[in-house]
């Protein structure tokens, strides 16, 4: 084996990941681990202060409950959830993350986060749901709260640590296996509890940017599957999977659009000016009751806009100028005033992007396009593995213990007689945010706040487990990790181009085979979004040859060791999504995905959850149905 050094780090509780869900797992977990003498570690791939998918910072908080003034209740946000995923969602689990949610908020704004204020001091929303920051800095005031409390309670954080997969012991998960993405070095890290926030995965699809726009993506392109395989491989129930998520953004740049439809009230429209939200409201009907009742779904909203797409009437664009007029319209008569609201909107249709996606700010600027001049282009993006947006994948976690009493059995279990609160069907395994499924809308608060949850409850778990097994076949796994790098070392000799070798495979390669796959078997953008069984089962051989060829995968340094890594975990994703659409035989979510054999929503058959589990014992997947059960009125 190349000459790494093994690091091991014992630990009562371990964080992976250090994103919005972690930094909230470390701020509520150092505090209960201080308490009661326990030690905390956190490892990231990258570093907190601009990791994940905050990195570049958000210009709005999109779960905020306004609990405390009355303005909603927990079962309204419910209801919001539910009926944006077409019926499928855990009741008990969005419930949880809203009663906690707002806390996170106003924790936010005592850490020095800058939250929109009116003349009277309330928060100024964007929506019902969402609230205006100025948060170009949002994630450097969160994870310093969250590296504060570690320090206070004597924890670890260990920077650019790339976790590769559990560590197992009789079922249980008792640590991480991960790697140094800049020195020699493997970490062993032993722990009696696991959060597992390692948030969603980008780049399993074909994405619109090839070529010289690669790596231009809405969610960050670094977050790359490692929840969905680190929970897989622990042999952890999965839910949603089939439930990707399309955003419509900005084209090309990937501005998000909720600033644009609810701040700014824009309309998009066809390039011969139709508004694909009147002109096909007919076809709401076919969605039944959700296509009837506001707010339409995001995937309905964007199955409206395709159906323009689908019949040539492209580009489709969000019109800003009109939007910035009208807004302006009511000062016509003051000219002085006028021109201050324009200059005001002005500036927050560039803030909108500056705190969140400058790239779309700089693609402005290089297409000259002035907001409130000309309008500019949306297009649905590709797809997105994200159970914290209005996806739903990730594990399937168990209900809060004093909520167990008014939920089904399939919601929760026990380990050694007590339930824990977002443990995955894994003892010993948490999850949050992105690696949570069937709770989706929870976005960067909702995020924090079931990471805050999920943390407190690992200590507990801690506290109540205090052995540490050793765990299994921990050389083997070592091994595995280092293969790509020893592969390239063997056989790089071979040819003079260090990229093709009929030894090994580069993990570029890899993952443009993998896209490809995706892209023209599991309904991407090539697709137009539209699969059906036969090519399913076609793309799954294909992933299946895929799959022997990841044995195969070669690193030429730790960089390399890393994309080959993401790659796996990726390719993980994919095949539990190409499985979970190919048991869902209806399409439920047009607009997101189109099952072109089974192309309608069919209630009486599958109104009910898809899980699917791998089993570390056999290898074999199993798919079947939870039963949704209405909390909720
Ligand atoms: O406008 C490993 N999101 C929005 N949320 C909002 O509240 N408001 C918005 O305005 C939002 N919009 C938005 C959003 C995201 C993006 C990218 C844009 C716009 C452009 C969504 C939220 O950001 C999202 O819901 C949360 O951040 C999810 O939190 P979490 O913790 O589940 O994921 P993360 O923050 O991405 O963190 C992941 C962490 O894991 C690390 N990691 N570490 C070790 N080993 C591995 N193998 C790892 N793999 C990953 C990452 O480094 C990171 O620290 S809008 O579009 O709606
Ligand atoms: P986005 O920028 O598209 O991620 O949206 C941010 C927030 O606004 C999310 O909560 C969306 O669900 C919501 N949103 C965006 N567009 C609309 C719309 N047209 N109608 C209702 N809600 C929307």
């Amino acid at each position: 084996m190349a000459n790494w050094e093994t690091v091991e780090v014992t630990t009562d509780v371990l964080i992976c990941g250090g994103g919005m869900a972690a930094c909230g797992a470390a701020v509520e977990a150092a505090y209960w681990a201080k308490k009661n003498g326990l030690k905390v570690a956190l490892a990231d791939k990258a570093v907190p202060t601009r990791s994940g998918a905050v990195a570049m910072g958000l210009s709005a908080i999109n779960e905020y409950i306004g609990y405390g003034k009355g303005d909603n209740t927990l079962e309204d946000y419910v209801r919001y959830v539910r009926q944006d995923l077409m019926g499928v969602c855990r009741e008990d689990l969005v419930f949880n993350i809203a009663r906690h949610v707002d806390s996170s908020v106003h924790l936010f704004e005592k850490w020095g986060l800058p939250i929109w204020k009116d003349a009277d001091g309330n928060y100024v929303h964007e929506g019902r749901w969402q609230v205006m920051i100025n948060g170009e800095s949002y994630k450097v005031v969160i994870s310093e709260a969250a590296i504060n409390a570690m320090q206070d309670a004597g924890g670890e954080i260990y920077e650019r640590v790339f976790i590769v997969a559990p560590l197992m012991s009789g079922g249980r998960c008792v640590g991480a296996i991960g790697f140094s993405t800049r020195e020699p070095k493997i970490y062993v890290f032993k722990a009696k509890a696991v959060v597992a926030t390692m948030g969603g995965a980008v780049h399993v699809f074909r994405p619109r940017s090839t070529g010289e726009g690669l790596g231009r993506s809405w969610y960050p392109p670094f977050n790359s599957g490692s929840s969905a395989f680190f929970t897989m491989r622990a042999g952890a129930e999965m839910t949603c999977q089939e439930v990707r998520f399309i955003p419509v953004r900005f084209k090309d740049a990937y501005g998000p659009v909720g600033a644009w439809f609810l701040l700014f009230k824009s309309r998009a429209v066809s390039a011969e000016g139709g508004d694909y939200m009147v002109e096909h409201k007919a076809e709401l009907q076919n969605w039944a009751p959700y296509g009837l009742a506001k707010p339409i779904p995001a995937n309905l909203r964007n199955y409206l806009g395709m159906l323009d797409t689908d019949a040539g009437l492209g580009p489709l664009y969000m019109e800003t100028d009109e939007a910035i007029q009208k807004l302006a319209d009511q000062y016509k008569d003051d000219p002085k005033a006028f021109k201050k609201k324009m200059k005001e909107l002005e500036s927050e249709a560039w803030e909108d992007f500056l705190d969140m996606t400058i790239s779309q700010a700089i693609l402005w600027a290089a297409q000259n396009i002035a907001p409130e001049e000309k309008h500019s282009e949306i297009a649905a993006c590709e797809p997105y593995f994200i159970g914290s947006h209005s996806g739903a994948s990730g594990a399937w976690v168990c209900t809060p213990p004093d909520m167990a009493d008014k939920v089904p059995a399939h919601y929760k279990w026990e380990y050694n007689g007590k339930v824990y609160g977002n443990m995955t069907t894994v003892p010993g395994l948490f999850a949050a945010g992105d690696a949570s499924g069937a709770s989706s809308h929870k976005f960067s608060s909702g995020s924090n706040a079931e990471g805050r949850w999920a943390g407190k409850q690992a200590v507990r778990f801690a506290v109540n487990n205090p052995d540490i097994p050793a765990p299994e076949g921990v050389d083997e796994l070592k091994a595995r990790l280092m293969r790509p790098l020893e592969l390239f070392e063997q056989f790089s000799g071979y040819s003079y181009d260090s990229n093709i070798n009929p030894n090994y495979i580069k993990p570029f390669q890899f993952m443009f085979r993998l896209q490809k796959i995706m892209d023209e078997y599991a309904g991407g953008v090539s697709s137009a979004f539209k699969t059906s069984k036969a090519l399913l089962e076609r793309g799954l051989e294909l992933l299946a040859f895929l799959k022997e060829d990841s044995e195969k995968l070669a690193a030429e340094d730790a960089y390399e060791l890393e994309r080959c890594w993401e790659n796996i975990h990726r390719m993980w994703q994919a095949e539990a999504h190409v499985r979970t659409i190919l048991f869902r035989e209806e399409t439920r979510w047009p607009g997101y995905y189109f099952r072109s054999d089974t192309p309608k929503m069919d209630d009486a058959n599958w109104l009910t959850f898809a899980n699917i589990k791998w089993d570390p014992k056999t290898g074999e997947w199993a798919t079947f149905k939870r039963e949704i059960v209405k909390l909720v009125n």
